[in-house]
Protein backbone atom coordinates (compact mmCIF):
# COMPACT_ATOMS: atom_id res chain seq x y z
CA UNK A 1 0.00 0.00 0.00
CA UNK A 2 1.27 3.84 -0.46
CA UNK A 3 1.31 4.26 2.97
CA UNK A 4 3.36 1.36 3.97
CA UNK A 5 7.14 3.30 4.27
CA UNK A 6 4.94 5.80 6.74
CA UNK A 7 3.49 2.68 8.68
CA UNK A 8 6.75 1.73 9.23
CA UNK A 9 8.34 4.48 10.41
CA UNK A 10 5.05 5.08 12.71
CA UNK A 11 6.32 4.49 16.20
CA UNK A 12 4.14 1.23 17.16
CA UNK A 13 3.28 -0.33 20.62
CA UNK A 14 2.12 -4.06 20.32
CA UNK A 15 -0.17 -4.96 23.49
CA UNK A 16 -1.22 -8.48 22.16
CA UNK A 17 1.22 -11.16 20.98
CA UNK A 18 1.08 -14.61 22.46
CA UNK A 19 4.99 -15.64 22.55
CA UNK A 20 4.17 -19.16 22.34
CA UNK A 21 2.32 -17.78 19.09
CA UNK A 22 5.68 -16.77 18.14
CA UNK A 23 6.54 -20.67 16.85
CA UNK A 24 7.36 -20.71 13.39
CA UNK A 25 7.04 -24.66 12.00
CA UNK A 26 10.67 -25.03 10.84
CA UNK A 27 11.75 -23.41 14.60
CA UNK A 28 8.90 -26.27 15.71
CA UNK A 29 9.94 -29.36 13.84
CA UNK A 30 14.03 -28.04 14.98
CA UNK A 31 13.29 -27.60 18.75
CA UNK A 32 11.10 -31.03 17.98
CA UNK A 33 13.98 -33.09 17.25
CA UNK A 34 16.48 -31.83 19.22
CA UNK A 35 14.67 -32.57 21.84
CA UNK A 36 13.38 -35.50 21.26
CA UNK A 37 9.67 -34.63 21.37
CA UNK A 38 7.26 -36.76 19.20
CA UNK A 39 4.85 -34.94 17.31
CA UNK A 40 0.98 -36.79 16.27
CA UNK A 41 1.88 -39.20 13.98
CA UNK A 42 -1.86 -39.74 13.35
CA UNK A 43 -2.34 -36.12 11.60
CA UNK A 44 -0.68 -35.04 8.33
CA UNK A 45 -0.17 -32.01 9.04
CA UNK A 46 2.99 -33.02 11.10
CA UNK A 47 4.28 -34.51 8.04
CA UNK A 48 6.40 -31.52 7.68
CA UNK A 49 6.53 -27.91 8.09
CA UNK A 50 5.15 -27.25 4.78
CA UNK A 51 1.90 -29.36 5.41
CA UNK A 52 1.57 -27.92 8.89
CA UNK A 53 1.79 -24.22 7.75
CA UNK A 54 -1.14 -25.40 5.33
CA UNK A 55 -2.60 -26.61 8.06
CA UNK A 56 -2.90 -22.97 9.44
CA UNK A 57 -4.28 -21.29 6.63
CA UNK A 58 -7.55 -23.58 7.10
CA UNK A 59 -8.24 -22.99 10.41
CA UNK A 60 -11.91 -23.23 11.00
CA UNK A 61 -12.15 -21.67 15.08
CA UNK A 62 -9.93 -20.23 18.17
CA UNK A 63 -10.48 -24.10 19.39
CA UNK A 64 -9.41 -25.16 16.13
CA UNK A 65 -6.09 -23.32 16.43
CA UNK A 66 -5.64 -23.64 19.84
CA UNK A 67 -5.32 -27.09 19.63
CA UNK A 68 -2.12 -26.79 17.00
CA UNK A 69 -0.83 -24.09 19.09
CA UNK A 70 -0.90 -26.18 22.41
CA UNK A 71 1.29 -28.98 20.41
CA UNK A 72 3.07 -26.60 19.06
CA UNK A 73 4.42 -25.29 22.10
CA UNK A 74 5.19 -29.30 23.73
CA UNK A 75 8.36 -28.55 21.79
CA UNK A 76 9.71 -25.60 24.69
CA UNK A 77 11.69 -27.40 27.25
CA UNK A 78 14.86 -25.33 28.22
CA UNK A 79 15.33 -22.07 28.81
CA UNK A 80 17.12 -21.61 25.63
CA UNK A 81 14.39 -22.70 23.42
CA UNK A 82 12.23 -19.89 24.92
CA UNK A 83 14.80 -17.58 24.67
CA UNK A 84 15.28 -17.87 20.91
CA UNK A 85 11.47 -18.12 20.49
CA UNK A 86 10.94 -14.56 22.11
CA UNK A 87 14.10 -13.32 20.31
CA UNK A 88 12.75 -13.93 17.31
CA UNK A 89 9.65 -12.37 17.87
CA UNK A 90 11.74 -9.31 19.16
CA UNK A 91 13.68 -8.99 15.47
CA UNK A 92 10.52 -9.02 13.50
CA UNK A 93 8.75 -6.78 15.89
CA UNK A 94 11.90 -4.31 16.11
CA UNK A 95 12.11 -4.55 11.92
CA UNK A 96 8.78 -3.54 11.54
CA UNK A 97 9.12 -0.15 14.02
CA UNK A 98 7.70 -1.68 17.27
CA UNK A 99 9.40 0.82 20.33
CA UNK A 100 7.58 -0.96 22.94
CA UNK A 101 6.22 -4.48 23.63
CA UNK A 102 4.26 -5.92 26.42
CA UNK A 103 3.83 -9.96 25.59
CA UNK A 104 2.16 -12.37 26.58
CA UNK A 105 2.83 -15.98 27.59
CA UNK A 106 1.14 -18.82 29.09
CA UNK A 107 2.55 -20.58 32.56
CA UNK A 108 0.03 -23.13 32.69
CA UNK A 109 0.71 -24.69 29.34
CA UNK A 110 4.19 -25.41 30.58
CA UNK A 111 3.76 -26.04 33.57
CA UNK A 112 1.33 -28.73 33.10
CA UNK A 113 3.58 -30.74 30.81
CA UNK A 114 6.35 -30.60 33.50
CA UNK A 115 8.35 -27.71 32.19
CA UNK A 116 8.91 -25.29 35.16
CA UNK A 117 7.60 -21.72 35.17
CA UNK A 118 11.41 -20.66 36.00
CA UNK A 119 12.52 -22.28 32.98
CA UNK A 120 10.19 -20.44 30.76
CA UNK A 121 10.49 -16.86 32.49
CA UNK A 122 13.96 -16.92 32.53
CA UNK A 123 14.35 -17.44 29.07
CA UNK A 124 11.66 -14.87 27.93
CA UNK A 125 13.79 -12.63 30.41
CA UNK A 126 16.86 -13.19 28.72
CA UNK A 127 15.16 -12.04 25.46
CA UNK A 128 13.53 -9.20 26.64
CA UNK A 129 16.92 -7.63 28.28
CA UNK A 130 18.74 -8.29 24.89
CA UNK A 131 16.03 -6.37 23.23
CA UNK A 132 16.68 -3.38 25.26
CA UNK A 133 20.06 -3.78 24.99
CA UNK A 134 20.66 -4.26 20.98
CA UNK A 135 17.48 -3.47 19.44
CA UNK A 136 16.31 -0.40 22.10
CA UNK A 137 12.77 -1.88 22.57
CA UNK A 138 11.30 -1.83 25.85
CA UNK A 139 9.25 -4.78 27.31
CA UNK A 140 6.93 -5.88 29.77
CA UNK A 141 5.72 -9.72 30.27
CA UNK A 142 1.92 -10.59 31.14
CA UNK A 143 1.32 -14.09 32.04
CA UNK A 144 -1.85 -15.15 31.12
CA UNK A 145 -4.25 -17.74 32.66
CA UNK A 146 -5.90 -20.64 30.69
CA UNK A 147 -9.83 -20.28 31.33
CA UNK A 148 -10.43 -23.38 29.83
CA UNK A 149 -8.89 -24.87 33.35
CA UNK A 150 -10.24 -25.18 36.34
CA UNK A 151 -10.44 -21.59 38.18
CA UNK A 152 -8.50 -23.76 41.55
CA UNK A 153 -5.74 -24.39 38.88
CA UNK A 154 -5.57 -20.51 37.82
CA UNK A 155 -5.52 -19.83 41.31
CA UNK A 156 -2.96 -22.34 42.79
CA UNK A 157 -1.03 -20.93 39.40
CA UNK A 158 -1.08 -17.56 40.97
CA UNK A 159 -0.20 -18.43 44.43
CA UNK A 160 2.80 -20.32 43.37
CA UNK A 161 6.03 -19.15 44.39
CA UNK A 162 7.49 -18.78 41.61
CA UNK A 163 5.04 -16.68 40.22
CA UNK A 164 4.36 -14.50 42.54
CA UNK A 165 7.78 -13.87 43.36
CA UNK A 166 8.19 -12.95 39.54
CA UNK A 167 5.25 -10.56 40.41
CA UNK A 168 7.15 -8.84 43.63
CA UNK A 169 10.26 -8.49 41.06
CA UNK A 170 8.36 -6.64 38.73
CA UNK A 171 9.58 -8.93 36.14
CA UNK A 172 6.38 -9.55 35.24
CA UNK A 173 3.47 -6.58 35.24
CA UNK A 174 0.58 -7.96 34.98
CA UNK A 175 -2.31 -10.62 34.01
CA UNK A 176 -4.20 -11.65 31.49
CA UNK A 177 -6.92 -14.27 30.64
CA UNK A 178 -6.89 -16.64 27.01
CA UNK A 179 -7.81 -19.67 25.77
CA UNK A 180 -11.39 -20.82 24.57
CA UNK A 181 -13.61 -17.96 25.25
CA UNK A 182 -17.11 -19.50 24.69
CA UNK A 183 -18.04 -21.27 27.60
CA UNK A 184 -15.74 -19.78 29.98
CA UNK A 185 -16.99 -16.42 30.96
CA UNK A 186 -15.46 -13.36 33.05
CA UNK A 187 -17.20 -13.62 36.35
CA UNK A 188 -15.41 -17.14 36.64
CA UNK A 189 -12.43 -15.60 37.21
CA UNK A 190 -13.20 -12.67 39.95
CA UNK A 191 -11.44 -13.88 42.40
CA UNK A 192 -8.59 -13.72 40.68
CA UNK A 193 -8.81 -10.65 39.12
CA UNK A 194 -9.41 -9.05 42.59
CA UNK A 195 -6.18 -10.39 44.40
CA UNK A 196 -4.23 -9.76 41.25
CA UNK A 197 -5.24 -6.05 41.35
CA UNK A 198 -4.88 -5.84 45.12
CA UNK A 199 -1.44 -6.45 44.39
CA UNK A 200 -0.68 -3.91 41.92
CA UNK A 201 -0.51 -5.68 38.91
CA UNK A 202 -2.50 -4.41 35.79
CA UNK A 203 -4.91 -6.13 34.44
CA UNK A 204 -6.61 -7.38 31.07
CA UNK A 205 -8.42 -10.14 29.80
CA UNK A 206 -9.48 -11.60 26.13
CA UNK A 207 -12.88 -10.57 25.28
CA UNK A 208 -15.42 -10.43 22.49
CA UNK A 209 -13.58 -12.27 19.94
CA UNK A 210 -15.84 -15.09 19.96
CA UNK A 211 -17.99 -15.13 22.68
CA UNK A 212 -20.44 -11.60 22.85
CA UNK A 213 -20.30 -7.94 23.81
CA UNK A 214 -21.67 -9.49 27.00
CA UNK A 215 -17.94 -10.71 27.67
CA UNK A 216 -16.52 -7.34 27.05
CA UNK A 217 -18.97 -5.29 29.70
CA UNK A 218 -18.23 -8.33 32.38
CA UNK A 219 -14.71 -8.16 31.88
CA UNK A 220 -14.96 -4.03 32.63
CA UNK A 221 -17.35 -4.82 35.37
CA UNK A 222 -16.47 -7.81 37.00
CA UNK A 223 -12.74 -7.98 36.85
CA UNK A 224 -12.26 -4.06 36.51
CA UNK A 225 -9.74 -4.98 33.65
CA UNK A 226 -7.33 -2.04 32.12
CA UNK A 227 -7.82 -3.16 29.10
CA UNK A 228 -9.68 -5.55 26.75
CA UNK A 229 -8.22 -8.25 24.14
CA UNK A 230 -9.74 -7.96 20.90
CA UNK A 231 -13.01 -6.70 21.29
CA UNK A 232 -14.56 -6.45 18.15
CA UNK A 233 -17.64 -7.19 19.40
CA UNK A 234 -17.62 -4.07 21.14
CA UNK A 235 -19.53 -3.02 18.17
CA UNK A 236 -22.35 -4.88 18.87
CA UNK A 237 -23.90 -2.38 21.56
CA UNK A 238 -23.30 1.20 20.80
CA UNK A 239 -23.56 2.57 24.16
CA UNK A 240 -21.51 0.21 25.84
CA UNK A 241 -19.10 1.73 23.27
CA UNK A 242 -19.66 5.29 24.29
CA UNK A 243 -18.80 4.06 27.73
CA UNK A 244 -15.59 2.23 26.58
CA UNK A 245 -14.74 5.33 24.26
CA UNK A 246 -15.21 8.00 27.53
CA UNK A 247 -13.32 5.55 30.02
CA UNK A 248 -10.28 5.41 27.25
CA UNK A 249 -10.07 1.91 27.90
CA UNK A 250 -7.83 0.58 25.23
CA UNK A 251 -8.98 -2.72 23.24
CA UNK A 252 -6.25 -4.65 21.54
CA UNK A 253 -7.31 -5.35 17.91
CA UNK A 254 -5.77 -8.37 15.61
CA UNK A 255 -6.99 -8.07 12.24
CA UNK A 256 -5.38 -10.99 10.35
CA UNK A 257 -6.18 -13.36 13.71
CA UNK A 258 -9.79 -12.42 13.40
CA UNK A 259 -9.73 -13.53 9.82
CA UNK A 260 -7.84 -16.54 10.06
CA UNK A 261 -9.85 -17.72 13.09
CA UNK A 262 -13.36 -16.66 11.65
CA UNK A 263 -14.42 -14.22 14.44
CA UNK A 264 -15.11 -11.78 11.07
CA UNK A 265 -15.55 -12.84 7.70
CA UNK A 266 -13.11 -10.45 6.49
CA UNK A 267 -10.78 -7.48 7.36
CA UNK A 268 -13.82 -5.31 5.84
CA UNK A 269 -15.97 -6.11 8.80
CA UNK A 270 -13.69 -5.49 11.60
CA UNK A 271 -15.00 -2.09 13.06
CA UNK A 272 -12.53 -0.08 12.41
CA UNK A 273 -14.54 2.98 11.50
CA UNK A 274 -17.29 2.46 14.11
CA UNK A 275 -14.26 2.76 16.68
CA UNK A 276 -12.70 5.56 15.30
CA UNK A 277 -16.11 7.09 15.20
CA UNK A 278 -17.20 6.54 18.60
CA UNK A 279 -13.20 7.89 19.55
CA UNK A 280 -12.88 4.17 21.11
CA UNK A 281 -9.05 3.57 21.68
CA UNK A 282 -7.70 0.97 20.09
CA UNK A 283 -4.19 -0.40 19.52
CA UNK A 284 -3.16 -3.38 16.59
CA UNK A 285 -1.58 -6.47 16.89
CA UNK A 286 -0.38 -9.37 15.84
CA UNK A 287 -1.52 -11.67 18.86
CA UNK A 288 0.30 -15.53 17.01
CA UNK A 289 2.35 -14.14 14.52
CA UNK A 290 3.22 -17.61 12.99
CA UNK A 291 0.07 -18.90 12.53
CA UNK A 292 -1.75 -16.30 10.89
CA UNK A 293 0.54 -15.44 8.29
CA UNK A 294 1.77 -12.12 9.75
CA UNK A 295 3.52 -9.43 12.27
CA UNK A 296 2.34 -6.28 13.52
CA UNK A 297 3.30 -4.54 10.19
CA UNK A 298 1.36 -7.02 8.02
CA UNK A 299 -1.40 -6.44 10.39
CA UNK A 300 -1.38 -2.24 10.09
CA UNK A 301 -0.94 -2.91 6.28
CA UNK A 302 -3.82 -4.81 6.12
CA UNK A 303 -6.38 -1.89 7.84
CA UNK A 304 -4.98 0.42 5.52
CA UNK A 305 -5.40 -1.84 2.25
CA UNK A 306 -9.58 -2.30 3.43
CA UNK A 307 -10.30 1.10 5.06
CA UNK A 308 -7.67 3.64 3.73
CA UNK A 309 -7.20 5.64 6.63
CA UNK A 310 -5.44 9.17 6.56
CA UNK A 311 -2.16 10.13 8.23
CA UNK A 312 -4.56 12.07 11.04
CA UNK A 313 -5.80 8.91 11.99
CA UNK A 314 -2.68 6.32 12.06
CA UNK A 315 -1.13 9.28 14.19
CA UNK A 316 -4.47 8.84 16.55
CA UNK A 317 -4.00 4.93 16.48
CA UNK A 318 -0.48 5.44 17.20
CA UNK A 319 -1.27 7.61 20.37
CA UNK A 320 -3.83 5.97 21.68
CA UNK A 321 -1.30 2.81 21.69
CA UNK A 322 1.34 4.64 23.61
CA UNK A 323 -1.26 6.33 26.20
CA UNK A 324 -3.02 2.73 27.04
CA UNK A 325 0.73 0.83 27.15
CA UNK A 326 2.08 0.40 30.90
CA UNK A 327 5.45 1.85 30.03
CA UNK A 328 6.46 4.64 32.29
CA UNK A 329 5.22 8.06 31.70
CA UNK A 330 8.85 9.18 30.79
CA UNK A 331 9.20 5.88 28.06
CA UNK A 332 5.61 7.30 26.69
CA UNK A 333 7.18 10.76 25.44
CA UNK A 334 10.34 9.12 24.65
CA UNK A 335 8.46 6.92 22.05
CA UNK A 336 5.92 9.69 20.60
C1 LIG B 1 -5.11 -16.88 21.44
CL1 LIG B 1 -6.17 -15.68 19.28
C2 LIG B 1 -6.23 -16.29 20.88
N1 LIG B 1 -7.39 -16.24 21.56
C3 LIG B 1 -7.44 -16.77 22.77
N2 LIG B 1 -6.41 -17.35 23.38
C4 LIG B 1 -5.24 -17.39 22.71
N3 LIG B 1 -4.06 -17.92 23.06
C5 LIG B 1 -3.22 -17.72 22.05
N4 LIG B 1 -3.84 -17.10 21.05
ZN1 LIG C 1 -4.70 -13.39 21.87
Amino acid sequence: THLHDFLKRLPKCEHHIHLEGALTPPVLFHLAKRNSISLPSDDNAFSSPESLLERYGRFTSLDDFLHYYYIGMSVLIHASDFEALAWDYFRHASADGVHHAEVFFDPQAHTSRGVSYTTALSGFQAACHRAERELGITTELITCFLRHLPVPDCLATFEDKAVQESYVSCAVRGIGLDSSELDFPPHLFKELYAKAQKQGLRVTSHAGEEGPVEYISSALSDLQVDRIDHGIRLADDEELMRKVAAGKTLLTVCPMSNVVLKAARSIKDIPIRKFLDAGVQFSINSDDPAYFGGYILDNYCAIQEHFDLSIQEWKRIARAGIDGSWCSERRKKQIL
